[in-house]
């Protein structure tokens, strides 16, 4: 009787076990966190290879004294309207951090970029690769 009482313990140990393991096998995060650091006039970033697929969550910090533009952009394209994503110089203002979640669905080229007047010119992109 005792025998068996000590097998159901260890059972039930085991059961709690697996189940514990299995929640945190299902919860890891379902995306992945690019940091980019943005100032006068160049980007920063934590990542510039991407799978494409992965869910990436961009953080956008900008650590400069004017407004910038962040957006995604095919490699040396200069229409805004081609932007995979884009944050505006409207509301990315110095000091402000704000987030995006973007997935690339394609390889490629890319580059980040800064399209407010005169900063492009500047040097403002930073080259990032797709697979
Ligand atoms: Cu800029």
């Amino acid at each position: 009787m005792d025998r068996l009482l000590i097998w159901v313990a260890v059972a039930i140990v085991a059961l709690v076990g697996l189940w514990w393991l299995w929640g945190t096998a299902s919860h890891k995060p379902s995306s992945v966190e690019v940091q980019v650091t943005v100032s006068e006039y160049s980007f920063k970033t934590s990542l510039t290879d991407f799978p494409a697929g992965t869910v990436y969550h961009f953080k956008i910090t900008n650590a400069g004294t004017m407004a910038h533009d962040w957006m995604i952009m095919p490699a040396g394209e200069t229409d805004e309207s081609k932007a995979l994503v884009k944050v505006e110089d409207s509301d990315l203002k110095p000091g402000v951090t704000l987030t995006r979640d973007f997935t690339f669905n394609q390889a490629g080229e890319f580059e980040f970029a800064c399209h407010v007047e005169g900063h492009y010119e500047k040097g403002m992109k930073l080259p990032i690769s797709v697979k």
